[in-house]
Protein backbone atom coordinates (compact mmCIF):
# COMPACT_ATOMS: atom_id res chain seq x y z
CA UNK A 1 0.00 0.00 0.00
CA UNK A 2 1.05 3.27 -0.35
CA UNK A 3 3.13 5.00 2.15
CA UNK A 4 1.51 8.32 3.16
CA UNK A 5 3.42 11.62 4.64
CA UNK A 6 1.92 14.88 6.40
CA UNK A 7 3.22 17.88 6.30
CA UNK A 8 2.65 20.69 9.55
CA UNK A 9 3.39 24.05 7.70
CA UNK A 10 4.10 24.98 4.05
CA UNK A 11 6.73 28.16 5.16
CA UNK A 12 10.10 27.12 3.87
CA UNK A 13 11.14 24.22 5.77
CA UNK A 14 7.47 22.25 4.76
CA UNK A 15 8.29 23.13 0.72
CA UNK A 16 11.63 21.92 1.46
CA UNK A 17 10.07 18.50 2.16
CA UNK A 18 7.52 18.76 -0.35
CA UNK A 19 9.94 19.76 -2.89
CA UNK A 20 12.48 16.96 -2.16
CA UNK A 21 10.11 14.38 -2.52
CA UNK A 22 8.54 15.74 -5.90
CA UNK A 23 12.50 16.30 -7.28
CA UNK A 24 12.74 12.47 -6.45
CA UNK A 25 9.72 11.50 -7.94
CA UNK A 26 10.40 13.53 -11.25
CA UNK A 27 13.71 11.21 -11.42
CA UNK A 28 11.61 8.29 -11.75
CA UNK A 29 11.49 7.13 -7.72
CA UNK A 30 7.94 5.78 -6.24
CA UNK A 31 7.16 8.45 -3.38
CA UNK A 32 4.61 8.78 -0.72
CA UNK A 33 1.67 10.61 -1.12
CA UNK A 34 1.52 13.50 0.22
CA UNK A 35 -0.71 15.85 2.61
CA UNK A 36 0.55 19.58 3.47
CA UNK A 37 -1.56 21.29 5.88
CA UNK A 38 -1.07 25.18 6.23
CA UNK A 39 -2.83 27.33 8.73
CA UNK A 40 -2.83 30.18 6.62
CA UNK A 41 -4.35 31.17 3.21
CA UNK A 42 -0.72 31.05 1.08
CA UNK A 43 1.98 29.23 1.57
CA UNK A 44 5.54 30.97 2.29
CA UNK A 45 5.53 30.83 6.17
CA UNK A 46 7.08 33.84 7.98
CA UNK A 47 7.47 35.33 4.47
CA UNK A 48 3.95 35.70 3.87
CA UNK A 49 3.58 39.25 5.75
CA UNK A 50 0.16 39.98 7.10
CA UNK A 51 -0.85 43.31 8.89
CA UNK A 52 -3.03 41.05 11.66
CA UNK A 53 -1.61 40.78 15.17
CA UNK A 54 -3.69 38.74 17.98
CA UNK A 55 -5.69 36.49 16.32
CA UNK A 56 -6.34 36.03 13.00
CA UNK A 57 -10.05 36.20 10.66
CA UNK A 58 -10.50 32.45 11.97
CA UNK A 59 -9.78 33.42 15.74
CA UNK A 60 -6.35 31.37 14.72
CA UNK A 61 -3.42 32.79 16.46
CA UNK A 62 -1.35 34.86 13.82
CA UNK A 63 1.53 33.29 12.90
CA UNK A 64 3.59 35.61 11.06
CA UNK A 65 6.42 38.39 12.72
CA UNK A 66 7.69 39.56 9.93
CA UNK A 67 6.93 43.81 9.45
CA UNK A 68 6.70 46.16 7.27
CA UNK A 69 10.31 46.84 5.64
CA UNK A 70 11.76 44.30 6.83
CA UNK A 71 14.87 43.46 4.78
CA UNK A 72 17.04 40.12 4.94
CA UNK A 73 19.55 40.29 7.98
CA UNK A 74 22.10 38.52 6.09
CA UNK A 75 23.28 38.07 2.66
CA UNK A 76 20.71 36.07 0.33
CA UNK A 77 23.92 34.47 -1.16
CA UNK A 78 24.24 32.39 2.46
CA UNK A 79 20.47 31.04 1.92
CA UNK A 80 20.42 30.21 -1.91
CA UNK A 81 18.76 27.35 -3.05
CA UNK A 82 21.59 25.05 -4.77
CA UNK A 83 18.72 23.84 -7.44
CA UNK A 84 17.24 27.14 -7.84
CA UNK A 85 19.74 30.44 -8.38
CA UNK A 86 18.31 33.74 -7.86
CA UNK A 87 19.80 34.16 -10.83
CA UNK A 88 17.44 31.70 -12.57
CA UNK A 89 14.63 32.98 -10.37
CA UNK A 90 14.96 37.21 -11.12
CA UNK A 91 16.26 36.32 -14.62
CA UNK A 92 19.96 38.64 -14.21
CA UNK A 93 22.00 38.74 -10.67
CA UNK A 94 20.28 41.21 -7.58
CA UNK A 95 21.96 43.13 -4.79
CA UNK A 96 23.06 40.89 -1.39
CA UNK A 97 20.31 41.93 0.58
CA UNK A 98 16.35 41.97 -0.55
CA UNK A 99 13.65 43.21 1.20
CA UNK A 100 10.89 40.51 2.44
CA UNK A 101 8.32 40.45 -0.88
CA UNK A 102 12.06 39.64 -2.86
CA UNK A 103 12.35 37.12 -1.02
CA UNK A 104 8.88 35.79 -0.83
CA UNK A 105 8.57 35.68 -4.63
CA UNK A 106 11.85 33.59 -4.42
CA UNK A 107 10.79 31.03 -2.13
CA UNK A 108 7.54 31.17 -4.14
CA UNK A 109 9.07 31.11 -7.62
CA UNK A 110 10.53 27.74 -6.97
CA UNK A 111 8.01 25.81 -5.48
CA UNK A 112 5.59 26.76 -8.22
CA UNK A 113 8.20 25.75 -10.85
CA UNK A 114 8.13 22.46 -9.25
CA UNK A 115 4.59 21.84 -9.41
CA UNK A 116 3.86 21.36 -5.87
CA UNK A 117 0.68 23.21 -4.57
CA UNK A 118 -0.96 20.32 -5.33
CA UNK A 119 -0.12 19.03 -2.30
CA UNK A 120 -0.98 21.53 0.18
CA UNK A 121 -4.26 22.54 1.92
CA UNK A 122 -4.52 25.83 2.65
CA UNK A 123 -6.21 27.61 5.91
CA UNK A 124 -5.81 23.89 7.31
CA UNK A 125 -5.19 24.01 11.02
CA UNK A 126 -3.46 21.13 12.72
CA UNK A 127 -5.10 20.79 15.73
CA UNK A 128 -3.87 16.69 17.21
CA UNK A 129 -1.52 14.22 15.98
CA UNK A 130 -1.27 11.22 17.57
CA UNK A 131 0.99 8.09 17.50
CA UNK A 132 -0.44 4.14 17.19
CA UNK A 133 1.47 1.50 17.98
CA UNK A 134 -0.30 -1.32 17.04
CA UNK A 135 -0.66 -0.38 13.19
CA UNK A 136 2.20 2.07 13.08
CA UNK A 137 0.48 5.15 11.90
CA UNK A 138 -0.47 8.57 13.23
CA UNK A 139 -3.25 9.77 13.05
CA UNK A 140 -3.49 13.32 12.19
CA UNK A 141 -6.34 15.92 13.26
CA UNK A 142 -6.86 18.80 11.18
CA UNK A 143 -9.64 22.26 11.40
CA UNK A 144 -10.53 23.22 7.82
CA UNK A 145 -11.05 26.51 8.85
CA UNK A 146 -12.86 27.75 5.93
CA UNK A 147 -15.11 24.87 5.66
CA UNK A 148 -15.66 24.63 10.05
CA UNK A 149 -15.37 20.66 9.53
CA UNK A 150 -12.64 18.97 11.65
CA UNK A 151 -11.28 15.49 9.41
CA UNK A 152 -9.09 12.99 10.52
CA UNK A 153 -6.23 11.27 8.46
CA UNK A 154 -4.13 8.65 8.82
CA UNK A 155 -0.38 8.63 7.93
CA UNK A 156 3.17 6.66 8.26
CA UNK A 157 5.47 9.95 8.87
CA UNK A 158 4.22 13.15 10.46
CA UNK A 159 6.78 16.38 8.77
CA UNK A 160 6.85 18.77 11.71
CA UNK A 161 7.38 22.23 10.07
CA UNK A 162 5.29 24.60 11.89
CA UNK A 163 8.07 26.95 12.33
CA UNK A 164 9.47 28.55 15.81
CA UNK A 165 9.72 32.35 15.93
CA UNK A 166 5.63 32.52 16.05
CA UNK A 167 4.81 32.11 19.11
CA UNK A 168 6.46 34.99 21.58
CA UNK A 169 8.44 34.70 24.52
CA UNK A 170 7.57 37.73 27.06
CA UNK A 171 8.99 37.83 30.63
CA UNK A 172 7.66 40.88 33.07
CA UNK A 173 8.67 43.55 34.67
CA UNK A 174 7.98 45.36 38.35
CA UNK A 175 5.33 48.25 37.44
CA UNK A 176 4.99 47.47 33.45
CA UNK A 177 1.22 46.80 33.90
CA UNK A 178 0.65 50.82 34.90
CA UNK A 179 3.86 51.89 32.30
CA UNK A 180 1.92 54.83 30.20
CA UNK A 181 2.69 54.04 26.34
CA UNK A 182 2.57 51.07 24.00
CA UNK A 183 3.96 47.99 25.26
CA UNK A 184 4.58 45.21 22.82
CA UNK A 185 6.58 41.91 21.70
CA UNK A 186 8.33 41.91 18.17
CA UNK A 187 5.92 39.44 17.48
CA UNK A 188 3.66 42.38 17.37
CA UNK A 189 5.24 44.48 15.76
CA UNK A 190 4.45 45.63 12.08
CA UNK A 191 4.98 49.58 11.27
CA UNK A 192 8.36 51.40 12.29
CA UNK A 193 6.10 55.03 11.40
CA UNK A 194 4.30 54.38 14.27
CA UNK A 195 7.18 55.04 16.70
CA UNK A 196 8.10 58.42 14.45
CA UNK A 197 9.36 61.09 16.98
CA UNK A 198 9.24 58.60 20.09
CA UNK A 199 11.42 56.93 22.71
CA UNK A 200 11.86 53.37 22.35
CA UNK A 201 12.87 50.84 24.85
CA UNK A 202 13.88 47.71 23.31
CA UNK A 203 14.47 44.53 25.56
CA UNK A 204 16.93 41.75 24.87
CA UNK A 205 20.40 41.98 22.84
CA UNK A 206 19.78 39.63 19.56
CA UNK A 207 18.45 39.97 16.47
CA UNK A 208 14.90 41.39 16.46
CA UNK A 209 16.49 44.05 19.12
CA UNK A 210 18.83 44.70 16.91
CA UNK A 211 16.63 44.94 13.39
CA UNK A 212 13.75 47.30 14.83
CA UNK A 213 15.82 49.75 16.54
CA UNK A 214 17.38 50.54 13.75
CA UNK A 215 14.33 50.06 11.81
CA UNK A 216 13.16 52.86 14.01
CA UNK A 217 16.01 54.99 13.76
CA UNK A 218 15.61 54.84 9.71
CA UNK A 219 11.76 55.68 9.97
CA UNK A 220 12.43 58.44 12.51
CA UNK A 221 12.43 57.73 16.36
CA UNK A 222 13.98 60.34 18.40
CA UNK A 223 15.77 58.04 20.73
CA UNK A 224 16.39 53.98 21.29
CA UNK A 225 17.52 52.65 24.37
CA UNK A 226 18.10 48.43 25.18
CA UNK A 227 17.98 46.79 27.71
CA UNK A 228 20.22 43.37 27.89
CA UNK A 229 19.87 40.52 30.23
CA UNK A 230 23.43 39.10 29.59
CA UNK A 231 25.52 41.09 27.68
CA UNK A 232 25.24 44.44 25.24
CA UNK A 233 25.43 43.89 21.57
CA UNK A 234 27.97 46.38 21.28
CA UNK A 235 27.72 48.08 18.05
CA UNK A 236 29.12 51.32 16.56
CA UNK A 237 25.38 52.68 17.52
CA UNK A 238 24.06 56.40 16.61
CA UNK A 239 24.67 59.26 19.36
CA UNK A 240 20.57 58.36 19.99
CA UNK A 241 20.94 54.73 21.16
CA UNK A 242 22.44 53.58 24.31
CA UNK A 243 23.01 50.18 25.90
CA UNK A 244 22.10 49.34 29.10
CA UNK A 245 21.61 46.25 31.79
CA UNK A 246 18.11 44.60 32.18
CA UNK A 247 14.97 46.78 33.07
CA UNK A 248 14.26 46.39 36.94
CA UNK A 249 11.27 48.54 37.43
CA UNK A 250 8.96 50.61 35.17
CA UNK A 251 7.35 54.00 37.06
CA UNK A 252 5.42 56.04 35.09
CA UNK A 253 7.55 56.22 31.67
CA UNK A 254 10.94 56.30 33.48
CA UNK A 255 12.63 52.90 33.23
CA UNK A 256 14.84 51.90 35.84
CA UNK A 257 17.94 49.27 34.89
CA UNK A 258 20.16 46.50 37.22
CA UNK A 259 22.92 49.59 37.61
CA UNK A 260 20.56 52.09 38.94
CA UNK A 261 20.37 53.84 36.04
CA UNK A 262 17.45 55.23 34.56
CA UNK A 263 15.86 56.00 30.90
CA UNK A 264 12.92 59.00 30.90
CA UNK A 265 10.17 59.53 28.71
CA UNK A 266 9.86 56.32 27.29
CA UNK A 267 7.09 55.93 24.76
CA UNK A 268 6.88 52.55 24.05
CA UNK A 269 8.47 49.10 25.35
CA UNK A 270 9.29 46.31 22.93
CA UNK A 271 9.94 43.03 23.84
CA UNK A 272 12.97 41.38 21.85
CA UNK A 273 12.62 38.66 23.66
CA UNK A 274 12.29 35.87 21.02
CA UNK A 275 10.14 33.37 20.71
CA UNK A 276 9.34 29.42 21.87
CA UNK A 277 9.37 26.18 20.41
CA UNK A 278 5.62 25.50 20.68
CA UNK A 279 3.87 22.41 19.03
CA UNK A 280 0.51 22.39 20.78
CA UNK A 281 -0.82 19.43 18.39
CA UNK A 282 1.65 16.93 19.85
CA UNK A 283 1.13 14.85 23.15
CA UNK A 284 3.87 14.91 25.99
CA UNK A 285 6.11 11.54 24.26
CA UNK A 286 6.36 13.08 20.74
CA UNK A 287 6.94 16.62 21.55
CA UNK A 288 10.51 18.37 21.33
CA UNK A 289 10.81 20.23 24.70
CA UNK A 290 13.72 23.03 23.99
CA UNK A 291 15.18 26.96 24.13
CA UNK A 292 15.95 28.33 20.69
CA UNK A 293 19.02 26.24 19.88
CA UNK A 294 21.26 25.57 17.25
CA UNK A 295 21.26 21.66 18.24
CA UNK A 296 17.99 20.86 20.03
CA UNK A 297 17.82 17.61 21.98
CA UNK A 298 16.67 14.35 20.96
CA UNK A 299 16.85 14.90 17.53
CA UNK A 300 18.98 12.74 15.20
CA UNK A 301 20.53 14.61 12.71
CA UNK A 302 19.09 17.33 14.25
CA UNK A 303 15.49 16.45 12.48
CA UNK A 304 14.49 12.40 13.63
CA UNK A 305 12.67 12.20 17.00
CA UNK A 306 14.91 9.57 18.67
CA UNK A 307 11.84 8.12 20.76
CA UNK A 308 10.11 7.21 17.01
CA UNK A 309 11.96 8.43 13.77
CA UNK A 310 8.68 8.41 11.83
CA UNK A 311 8.42 11.85 13.27
CA UNK A 312 10.45 14.40 11.59
CA UNK A 313 11.03 18.35 12.53
CA UNK A 314 12.32 20.27 10.35
CA UNK A 315 13.45 23.58 10.83
CA UNK A 316 13.67 23.28 14.61
CA UNK A 317 16.61 24.74 15.42
CA UNK A 318 18.06 28.57 15.61
CA UNK A 319 19.53 29.74 12.38
CA UNK A 320 22.52 30.91 10.41
CA UNK A 321 21.69 28.54 7.34
CA UNK A 322 17.91 29.01 6.60
CA UNK A 323 16.59 28.11 3.18
CA UNK A 324 19.53 25.76 1.85
CA UNK A 325 19.45 23.84 5.50
CA UNK A 326 15.79 23.32 5.51
CA UNK A 327 16.52 21.97 2.17
CA UNK A 328 19.43 19.81 3.29
CA UNK A 329 17.57 18.26 6.24
CA UNK A 330 14.10 17.61 3.86
CA UNK A 331 16.68 15.55 1.12
CA UNK A 332 18.29 13.27 4.28
CA UNK A 333 14.89 12.78 5.76
CA UNK A 334 13.37 11.78 2.62
CA UNK A 335 16.12 9.49 1.68
CA UNK A 336 15.49 7.73 4.83
CA UNK A 337 11.58 7.31 4.48
CA UNK A 338 12.46 6.15 0.51
CA UNK A 339 15.25 3.31 2.25
CA UNK A 340 18.29 5.14 0.73
CA UNK A 341 19.77 6.00 3.85
CA UNK A 342 19.07 3.82 7.07
CA UNK A 343 18.77 5.19 10.24
CA UNK A 344 20.64 3.27 13.60
CA UNK A 345 18.21 1.00 15.05
CA UNK A 346 18.57 1.82 18.80
CA UNK A 347 17.29 4.65 20.26
CA UNK A 348 21.14 4.89 22.42
CA UNK A 349 22.71 4.88 19.19
CA UNK A 350 20.89 7.97 17.63
CA UNK A 351 21.06 10.11 21.28
CA UNK A 352 24.61 9.44 21.89
CA UNK A 353 24.91 10.95 18.21
CA UNK A 354 23.11 14.10 18.95
CA UNK A 355 24.47 14.19 22.47
CA UNK A 356 27.58 14.68 21.26
CA UNK A 357 26.45 17.75 18.98
CA UNK A 358 24.79 19.23 21.94
CA UNK A 359 28.15 18.45 23.72
CA UNK A 360 29.72 20.44 21.07
CA UNK A 361 27.09 23.49 20.95
CA UNK A 362 27.60 23.80 24.65
CA UNK A 363 31.41 24.64 24.56
CA UNK A 364 31.39 26.65 21.51
CA UNK A 365 33.28 30.50 22.46
CA UNK A 366 32.13 32.78 19.89
CA UNK A 367 29.97 33.34 17.27
CA UNK A 368 32.29 32.04 14.20
CA UNK A 369 32.56 28.95 16.35
CA UNK A 370 28.97 28.84 16.20
CA UNK A 371 28.95 29.43 12.16
CA UNK A 372 31.40 26.71 11.62
CA UNK A 373 29.00 24.29 14.19
CA UNK A 374 26.13 24.56 12.01
CA UNK A 375 28.32 24.76 8.44
CA UNK A 376 29.57 21.26 9.95
CA UNK A 377 26.19 20.17 10.63
CA UNK A 378 24.79 21.14 6.87
CA UNK A 379 28.00 19.55 6.08
CA UNK A 380 26.77 16.52 7.50
CA UNK A 381 23.80 15.92 6.21
CA UNK A 382 24.55 17.05 2.48
CA UNK A 383 27.27 14.07 2.12
CA UNK A 384 24.55 11.64 2.22
CA UNK A 385 22.30 12.98 -1.01
CA UNK A 386 21.71 13.65 -3.91
CA UNK A 387 21.17 17.29 -3.38
CA UNK A 388 23.24 19.71 -5.73
CA UNK A 389 26.48 21.23 -4.65
CA UNK A 390 26.09 23.62 -2.12
CA UNK A 391 30.11 25.25 -1.03
CA UNK A 392 29.21 25.18 2.80
CA UNK A 393 32.85 26.36 3.27
CA UNK A 394 31.89 29.30 1.26
CA UNK A 395 29.18 30.17 3.41
CA UNK A 396 30.42 29.98 6.44
CA UNK A 397 33.37 32.30 4.93
CA UNK A 398 30.53 34.93 3.70
CA UNK A 399 28.59 34.80 7.20
CA UNK A 400 31.62 35.85 8.63
CA UNK A 401 32.40 38.70 6.55
CA UNK A 402 28.65 39.58 7.14
CA UNK A 403 29.79 39.28 11.05
CA UNK A 404 32.49 41.54 10.51
CA UNK A 405 30.19 44.28 7.92
CA UNK A 406 28.04 44.57 10.70
CA UNK A 407 30.82 45.32 13.38
CA UNK A 408 31.82 47.67 11.32
CA UNK A 409 28.70 49.52 10.51
CA UNK A 410 25.58 48.28 11.55
CA UNK A 411 23.67 51.07 9.71
CA UNK A 412 25.54 50.14 6.40
CA UNK A 413 26.25 46.16 6.44
CA UNK A 414 23.30 45.77 4.11
CA UNK A 415 25.19 48.04 1.23
CA UNK A 416 27.74 45.09 0.93
CA UNK A 417 28.02 42.62 -2.08
CA UNK A 418 28.70 39.06 -2.55
CA UNK A 419 29.47 36.23 -4.39
CA UNK A 420 26.89 33.40 -5.28
CA UNK A 421 27.64 30.31 -3.64
CA UNK A 422 25.89 28.69 -6.76
CA UNK A 423 26.80 30.66 -9.90
CA UNK A 424 30.00 32.74 -8.70
CA UNK A 425 28.33 35.55 -9.64
CA UNK A 426 29.28 38.95 -7.38
CA UNK A 427 25.80 40.88 -6.32
CA UNK A 428 25.66 44.27 -7.91
CA UNK A 429 25.41 47.17 -5.46
CA UNK A 430 21.76 48.62 -4.59
CA UNK A 431 21.01 51.59 -6.53
CA UNK A 432 19.98 53.31 -2.82
CA UNK A 433 21.84 52.44 0.32
CA UNK A 434 19.54 50.48 3.25
CA UNK A 435 19.57 53.52 5.16
CA UNK A 436 17.77 55.58 2.69
CA UNK A 437 15.75 53.10 0.47
CA UNK A 438 12.29 53.68 2.27
CA UNK A 439 10.23 51.90 -0.36
CA UNK A 440 10.49 47.84 0.38
CA UNK A 441 8.47 46.78 -2.55
CA UNK A 442 9.91 44.07 -5.11
CA UNK A 443 9.47 46.57 -7.35
CA UNK A 444 11.43 49.46 -6.04
CA UNK A 445 14.25 46.91 -5.47
CA UNK A 446 13.85 45.22 -8.85
CA UNK A 447 14.18 48.75 -10.23
CA UNK A 448 17.89 48.76 -11.19
CA UNK A 449 18.78 51.56 -13.53
CA UNK A 450 21.23 49.76 -15.94
CA UNK A 451 24.13 51.90 -15.17
CA UNK A 452 24.50 50.11 -11.86
CA UNK A 453 23.54 46.58 -12.82
CA UNK A 454 26.66 43.93 -12.76
CA UNK A 455 28.85 43.97 -15.25
P1 LIG B 1 7.82 29.48 9.21
O1 LIG B 1 8.31 30.39 8.16
O2 LIG B 1 7.45 30.05 10.51
O3 LIG B 1 6.59 28.64 8.60
C1 LIG B 1 5.83 27.75 9.38
C2 LIG B 1 4.46 27.55 8.75
O4 LIG B 1 3.71 26.62 9.53
C3 LIG B 1 3.63 28.82 8.68
O5 LIG B 1 3.17 29.04 7.36
C4 LIG B 1 2.48 28.56 9.65
O6 LIG B 1 1.28 29.22 9.27
C5 LIG B 1 2.35 27.05 9.60
N1 LIG B 1 1.72 26.48 10.79
C6 LIG B 1 2.03 26.74 12.09
N2 LIG B 1 1.24 26.02 12.91
C7 LIG B 1 0.42 25.28 12.11
C8 LIG B 1 -0.61 24.34 12.37
N3 LIG B 1 -0.95 23.98 13.62
N4 LIG B 1 -1.26 23.80 11.31
C9 LIG B 1 -0.92 24.13 10.04
N5 LIG B 1 0.05 25.01 9.74
C10 LIG B 1 0.73 25.58 10.77
N6 LIG B 1 15.71 34.05 7.90
C11 LIG B 1 16.57 34.41 6.91
O7 LIG B 1 17.16 33.56 6.25
N7 LIG B 1 16.81 35.73 6.62
C12 LIG B 1 16.16 36.72 7.28
O8 LIG B 1 16.37 37.90 7.01
C13 LIG B 1 15.24 36.36 8.31
N8 LIG B 1 14.54 37.32 8.97
C14 LIG B 1 13.65 36.95 9.93
C15 LIG B 1 12.93 37.96 10.55
C16 LIG B 1 11.98 37.65 11.50
C17 LIG B 1 11.22 38.75 12.17
C18 LIG B 1 11.78 36.29 11.85
C19 LIG B 1 10.77 35.96 12.91
C20 LIG B 1 12.50 35.28 11.25
C21 LIG B 1 13.44 35.60 10.27
N9 LIG B 1 14.17 34.62 9.59
C22 LIG B 1 15.06 34.99 8.60
C23 LIG B 1 14.13 33.19 9.99
C24 LIG B 1 12.92 32.37 9.51
O9 LIG B 1 12.71 31.53 10.61
C25 LIG B 1 13.18 31.52 8.29
O10 LIG B 1 13.60 32.31 7.19
C26 LIG B 1 11.99 30.69 7.80
O11 LIG B 1 10.83 31.46 7.64
C27 LIG B 1 11.66 29.50 8.69
O12 LIG B 1 10.85 28.65 7.94
P2 LIG B 1 9.88 27.56 8.61
O13 LIG B 1 9.12 26.94 7.49
O14 LIG B 1 10.67 26.69 9.50
O15 LIG B 1 8.92 28.38 9.56
P1 LIG C 1 16.68 35.40 19.99
O1 LIG C 1 17.78 35.43 19.00
O2 LIG C 1 16.28 34.10 20.55
O3 LIG C 1 17.11 36.39 21.17
C1 LIG C 1 16.29 36.59 22.28
C2 LIG C 1 16.83 37.74 23.11
O4 LIG C 1 15.94 37.96 24.20
C3 LIG C 1 18.20 37.48 23.70
O5 LIG C 1 18.97 38.65 23.67
C4 LIG C 1 17.86 37.10 25.15
O6 LIG C 1 18.85 37.44 26.06
C5 LIG C 1 16.66 37.97 25.41
N1 LIG C 1 15.81 37.46 26.49
C6 LIG C 1 15.16 36.28 26.55
N2 LIG C 1 14.48 36.17 27.70
C7 LIG C 1 14.71 37.32 28.38
C8 LIG C 1 14.29 37.80 29.64
N3 LIG C 1 13.51 37.07 30.44
N4 LIG C 1 14.72 39.02 30.03
C9 LIG C 1 15.52 39.75 29.23
N5 LIG C 1 15.95 39.36 28.02
C10 LIG C 1 15.55 38.14 27.61
O7 LIG C 1 15.35 36.04 19.37
P2 LIG C 1 15.18 37.21 18.29
O8 LIG C 1 13.73 37.53 18.29
O9 LIG C 1 16.14 38.31 18.49
O10 LIG C 1 15.55 36.50 16.92
C11 LIG C 1 14.77 35.41 16.47
C12 LIG C 1 14.61 35.40 14.99
O11 LIG C 1 13.80 36.50 14.59
C13 LIG C 1 15.89 35.50 14.21
O12 LIG C 1 15.95 34.51 13.23
C14 LIG C 1 15.86 36.85 13.55
O13 LIG C 1 16.36 36.83 12.24
C15 LIG C 1 14.47 37.34 13.68
P3 LIG C 1 20.14 36.52 26.40
O14 LIG C 1 21.17 36.97 25.41
O15 LIG C 1 19.70 35.09 26.21
O16 LIG C 1 20.45 36.85 27.79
Amino acid sequence: MTQRIAVIGAGPSGLAVLRAFESARKAGAEVPEMVCYEKQSNWGGLWNYTWRTGLDEYGEPVHGSMYRYLWSNGPKECLEFADYSFEEHFGRPIPSFPPRAVLHDYIAGRVDKSGVRQYCKFSHAVRDVTWNAETSKFTVVVNDLAAKSRISEEFDYVFVANGHFSTPNVPTFEGIEKFLGRVLHAHDFRCADEFAGKHVLLIGSSYSAEDIATQCHKYGAKRITFSYRTRPMGFDWPDSFSERPLLTKVVGKTCHFQDGTTAEDVDAIIFCTGYLNHYPFLPDELRLETRTSLYPPNLYKGVFWEKNPKLIYIGAQDQFYTFNMFDAQAWYARDVVLGRITLPESYDAMHADSEAWVARLNALPDVEAMIDFQTDYVRELLAETDYPRLDVDMCADLFKQWEHAKTEGILTYRDRSYPSTITGTVAPVHHTTWMKAMDDSLEAFLNQPASQAAE
